[in-house]
């Protein structure tokens, strides 16, 4: 299988995550956004979103979305619980990271980190909306290990893909202990240098 990919983006690094973890052989093809790699017809035809992460299976057959291929090629392994109502709130965390965090996080990062905007061209609203974010991640794991049950799931690694380069978006984690503390977890889980 080949991974259409970029090395800076925590969406692809989350395929990559579940990969390496579950021993899944890929190909890895790096996707320069700023040459248009992703407007190519040949990309376009795999996905029309022209995004990355995209992943070619040996089929021929396309698959798109970081969370959906996740889900995926963890089909059946430790990393998706077995229990419906756990896999459920897994989904809840999966959609809610789509949704409210990397809205938020990876946006920001994009146009500080990547594009060097200076804070003043930003948004005010991304900081608010991140620290929202960051903040029910706070309260969830004030009590917990992981964010669903008691082990590792794909939650977790959706979740930490973009928290962890969240002080390149302009956030400090010094404010959210727990999440600090979760990251660092995730991160040794993973084998992950921090
Ligand atoms: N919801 C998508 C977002 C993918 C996404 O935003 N990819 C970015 C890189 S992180 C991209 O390909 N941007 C190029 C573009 O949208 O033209 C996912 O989770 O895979």
């Amino acid at each position: 299988m080949t991974i259409y990919g970029n090395a800076i983006s925590g969406n692809c690094h989350k395929v990559k995550f579940v990969c390496d973890r579950l021993g899944i052989p890929y190909r890895w093809v790096e996707v320069d956004l700023s040459k248009g790699e992703t407007r190519t017809s040949a990309f376009l035809a795999m996905n029309p979103a022209g995004q990355v992460p995209t992943v070619m299976f040996d089929d021929g057959r396309p698959l798109a979305q970081s969370n959906a291929i996740m889900q995926y090629l963890a089909e059946g392994s430790d990393l998706i619980p077995t229990d419906a109502f756990d896999r459920a709130l897994m989904n809840q965390w999966l959609f809610w990271e789509q949704y409210s965090h990397e809205t938020a996080i990876a946006v920001r990062r994009y146009y500080a980190h990547i594009l060097k905007k200076p804070d003043g061209e930003i948004d005010p609203s991304l900081i608010e909306k991140g620290k929202r974010a960051l903040g029910v991640m706070e309260g969830h794991l004030a009590a917990r290990q992981y964010f669903v049950g008691e082990k590792l799931t794909l939650a977790d690694l959706a979740l930490v893909a973009y928290t962890r380069l969240s002080h390149e978006a302009g956030f400090d984690l010094a404010e959210f202990p727990a999440v600090k503390d979760w990251v660092r977890r995730i991160e040794r889980d993973l084998g992950l240098n921090s």
